[in-house]
């Protein structure tokens, strides 16, 4: 009213606004900030919880971890789902040998050598690494990694089996007491 009748001035819109209005609005703005960024971790790990680890997710604290192993003119490495590498002993350039694809199973039949270190006979998981850097005239090199129970993880041995298209044979506990048809979900509960 007093406004209106000119008594009062009318507040300037323009006017520098209380430090308890900027603070909130800070607040709230860096407290959106936070929210984004949390929703965008969550997305993330929703994302990697429908990937395959394998059964019980075995492979899933082991991703990333390398491991390497001497072969003829090469060292070899494997970073568990991730990608292999063949790297020249007598320096120059690495080659991508696959980048991690899949986990598959394969049934094998060899005997098992004194030492242990071998795959033996039966179910074994293999882990596919494909598209790796191409071979001239011939495909992308590409690594199946067959693994078998060992006490440490080791690569035991690397066969060029065709022209870039390598096989490892590897020992890890990873795959230790993963139950015969063990299953990568879990079980659906039937209730009666
Ligand atoms: C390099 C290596 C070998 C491969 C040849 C193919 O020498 O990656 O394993 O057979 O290239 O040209």
């Amino acid at each position: 009213m007093m406004i209106e009748n000119g008594i009062l001035a009318e507040p300037h819109t323009d006017s520098p606004e209380s430090k308890a209005v900027t603070d909130a609005r800070d607040q709230l703005n860096s407290a959106t900030r936070e929210l984004d960024n949390d929703r965008g971790e969550l997305k993330k790990h929703e994302e990697d919880l429908g990937k395959d680890y394998g059964p019980d997710h075995v492979f899933r604290a082991l991703k990333g971890h390398c491991v390497e192993q001497d072969s003829g003119e090469y060292t070899y490495e494997h970073c568990f789902l991730d990608k292999t590498t063949q790297k020249p002993k007598k320096g120059g350039g690495h080659t991508g040998m696959g980048n991690f694809a899949r986990i598959e199973k394969v049934v094998v039949d060899d005997d098992l050598p004194a030492n242990g270190k071998g795959l033996g006979s039966g179910e074994r998981y293999v882990l596919k690494y494909e598209n790796g850097q191409h071979c001239w005239n011939g495909p992308s090199r590409s690594t199946q990694v067959i693994l078998a129970c060992a006490e440490k993880d080791e690569i035991w041995k690397i066969v060029e089996e065709e022209k870039c298209v390598y096989r490892m044979e590897a020992g890890t506990p990873a795959v230790c007491g993963i139950k015969e048809g063990a299953q990568t979900e879990a079980p659906v509960h039937n209730e009666l």
